[in-house]
């Protein structure tokens, strides 16, 4: 999605730089003349090459301002954001540094009689664009890593209404985002947490809407997260603040609704601003009969406005699906402005 060229050691770019300028050929009866093309030639077409690799790199980069802010985070959470900005400027600093030199040679060589000053000049300035580049090894090297982890990001388009589906393992949150999807649920990878994104889509009459489900990231607990865990988490509130928080009563997915709701209530304390929407799945399944269905009425009085009611559905048989969506447009429609990127990476 952003596409990045393989990004050369500095060794590398003098390798080139050099190998190109050692090529020229010049032309000129006259000795002086011949010397002063050949050696203001090479220090010409050596910076020059430097200059164009080093500025191919600079502008390749997103910038960092432009990208969705889902992005950034995740960004920001492989790598830094400040020290690939840091690095890319150190980069472009160097390449102008590096056209200077090369002009001012050239301009030095081309103003002396002195063959022997030329190739002096020209050696001087070698020395010193080899000691520049040199210095932005590290720089190069932390790049080409930043460009490698670009490779991991999911492709999840951000300009859709997306909802994120949560619920303990097993409660049938897969199944539900293959029967609300119009399509086969395409899988994206989530960087640091070695998880898998699923993403489907479906549409009303005039928009698409997005599910995300995040197995193994909002099935569990969120105080037993590690760190990554947590921010690759909080990285979804950039993406969406609905979150349907799927219930199974029926002790199929086989835990009791006790876990399943202090789960959901982990969730609802440790991501602010989470809307959740409650799905009671597996409706086409009986329920236990000392299973009581009466937890609701407390979730709705804790998260207040958080809450955004309940749904009873099956995903099987595709009861209250359409229900589902229904409130689903209806609620995303009212999302905040910041989750209404104006732009998009994916296409
Ligand atoms: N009867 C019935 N079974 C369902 C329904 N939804 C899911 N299941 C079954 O429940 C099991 C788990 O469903 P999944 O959709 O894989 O559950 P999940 O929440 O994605 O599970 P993890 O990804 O492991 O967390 C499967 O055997 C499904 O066939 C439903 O509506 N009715
Ligand atoms: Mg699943």
């Amino acid at each position: 999605m952003f596409k990045v060229p393989t990004i050369m050691t500095a060794d590398e770019i003098l390798d080139k730089a050099f190998r190109r300028a050692n090529k020229i050929q010049v032309s000129d009866p006259n000795y002086r003349f011949r010397m002063q093309k050949l050696n203001s030639s090479k220090v010409d077409s050596a910076t020059s090459v430097i200059d164009a690799t080093l500025k191919r790199y600079v502008e390749a980069f997103p910038s960092f301002d432009n990208i969705p802010e889902f992005y950034r985070a995740l960004i920001d959470l492989m790598f830094s954001v400040d020290k690939i900005r840091k690095s890319l400027g150190r980069i472009d600093g160097a390449r102008k540094e590096i056209t200077k030199i090369g002009s001012k040679s050239a301009r030095q060589i081309n103003r002396t009689g002195k063959t022997n000053y030329m190739a002096y000049k020209r050696t001087e300035a070698y020395g010193r664009v080899s000691s520049i580049v040199k210095a932005l090894d590290p720089s190069l090297r932390y790049l080409d890593e930043v460009r490698n982890g670009f490779k991991q990001l999911p492709a999840i388009p951000t300009k859709y209404p997306t909802a994120v589906i949560a619920g303990s393992p097993n409660v049938g949150k897969s199944q539900l985002i293959g029967a609300m999807s119009t399509a086969t649920p395409k899988v994206a990878s989530y960087p640091f947490t070695s998880q898998e994104l699923s993403v489907g889509h479906f549409m009303d009459s005039r928009d698409r809407y997005q599910l995300v489900d995040t197995p193994g990231l909002l099935d569990r607990p969120f105080d037993e997260r590690n760190s990554i865990e947590k921010q690759a988490v909080l990285a979804l509130t950039l993406l969406t603040d609905l979150c349907i928080y799927v219930v199974d009563p029926t002790g199929n997915c086989g835990f009791t609704l006790e876990p399943q709701l202090s789960l959901l209530d982990s969730l609802f304390e440790s991501i602010p601003g989470m809307r959740f929407l409650m799905v009671v799945g597996k409706s086409d399944l009986d329920i236990p009969d000392h299973v009581d269905m009466s937890f609701t009425e407390s979730f709705s009085e804790k998260m207040g406005d958080r809450y955004l009611g309940l749904v009873t559905i099956s995903a099987k048989d595709g009861t209250g699906l359409d229900e589902l969506r229904a409130i689903l447009v209806g609620s995303l429609e009212a999302r905040e402005p910041r989750l209404k990127e104006k732009k998009d990476i994916i296409e």
